[in-house]
């Protein structure tokens, strides 16, 4: 029997993020994680002993916030959460697999350097203290391909006012876990681990977010569970996945990959499509939901955010 199956891509906004799907789901994740800590008791040895209910699940889905959304259809679910970068757990695509390795609980975030007390604190006490809700952005990797999705999570401004940075910190720098043994990938000859910065301006930038909830959901771990950066108007790679530690500094950070390959990756990375990387252009990118190829917007169409952020730094390499 042939039946026409509607593409993930031709889902309307309003019909991607269904909120009596989610709200349903959300009873049901309750119920198994009531469930988990009955059956926990003695003598228990049932299978519902082997769900594991996310701390968090409650918190999603959030509410969206309608100011940051996107004209075009989201990418399919699907897509954007098979179709990866997370070196940690290989070079290709495909980590999704490798990525379940990715314990995220217990899981401590490291807050120090030029800030009044550094502190450590469990991510679940952290987002206690964190407004979390939904928003639409577009994400595209330096690579020319890109997409669109529901992060859900908190402005990085509200972890910046709560980690109190001294007066003379002039970045925050992120970093990845390191564990070879739980990330095969980490083995490797690279500058492990993975770390980013932006500037403290950059850092509290109203559309830089902190993403610990996907498609109305805690999120993925081959998309950078418990907590990633989401920082739209750059290339992906400055969005570093599975976040241990904020360093605030007076000296700006150099990335993972301006480590690796400094003549093809900056610390700005602002999105151009008038600047080519070395080795290909970026005029133009590829939607991995509908595999069009689509012009690329300056600053990834947040100009009217971020433009002014640049402006007397016309002389740095604000593009690569
Ligand atoms: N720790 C870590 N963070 C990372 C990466 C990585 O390999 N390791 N890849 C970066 C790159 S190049 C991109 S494009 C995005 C991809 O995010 P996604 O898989 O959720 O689309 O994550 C970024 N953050
Ligand atoms: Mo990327």
């Amino acid at each position: 029997m042939l039946i026409k199956r509607r593409r993930g891509w031709e889902l309307k906004e309003s019909e991607a993020t269904p909120e009596a799907v989610f709200h349903g789901r959300r009873r049901v994740v309750q119920a198994l994680g009531a469930g988990a800590i009955l059956s926990a008791g003695p003598g228990f040895a049932g299978p519902a002993l082997a769900q594991w209910a996310d701390p968090t699940a409650s918190l999603y889905p959030a509410k969206r916030n309608e100011k940051y959304t996107v004209k075009e259809p989201l990418t399919p679910e699907e897509t954007a959460t098979t179709y990866n970068n997370f070196y940690e757990f290989g070079t290709s695509k495909s980590v999704v697999k490798a990525a379940q390795a990715l314990k995220t609980r217990p899981w401590t975030v490291k807050i120090d350097g030029m800030v009044e007390k550094p502190i450590e604190v469990a991510f679940d006490e952290l987002m206690k203290a964190m407004p979390v809700e939904e928003r639409l952005y577009r994400h595209r990797c330096v690579e020319a391909w890109s997409m669109k999705v529901p992060w859900s999570g908190f402005p990085l401004k509200a972890l910046v006012d709560y980690a109190k940075p001294l007066g003379s910190a002039k970045y925050v720098e992120m970093f990845t876990f390191n564990d070879p043994k739980m990330a095969p990938g980490q083995n490797s000859f690279y500058p492990w681990p993975y770390n980013e910065g932006l500037t403290m301006a950059e850092a509290t930038n109203e559309l830089t977010f902190i993403s610990t909830g996907l498609y109305g959901k805690p999120i993925h771990k081959q998309n950078g569970a418990p907590l990633r950066l989401t920082v739209p108007w750059k290339y992906g790679f400055k969005s570093v996945k599975s976040i241990v530690r904020f360093n605030f500094t007076d000296k700006r950070p150099k990335g993972f990959w301006e480590q690796l390959q400094a003549s093809e990756y900056g610390f700005w990375a602002n999105v151009n499509p008038e600047v080519s990387h070395p080795r290909w252009s970026q005029a133009q990118e590829t939607d991995i939901g509908t595999q069009e190829k689509i012009p690329t917007l300056l600053f990834n169409g947040y100009g009217e955010y971020v433009a002014d952020l640049y402006k007397g730094l016309e002389k740095e390499r604000l593009w690569a």
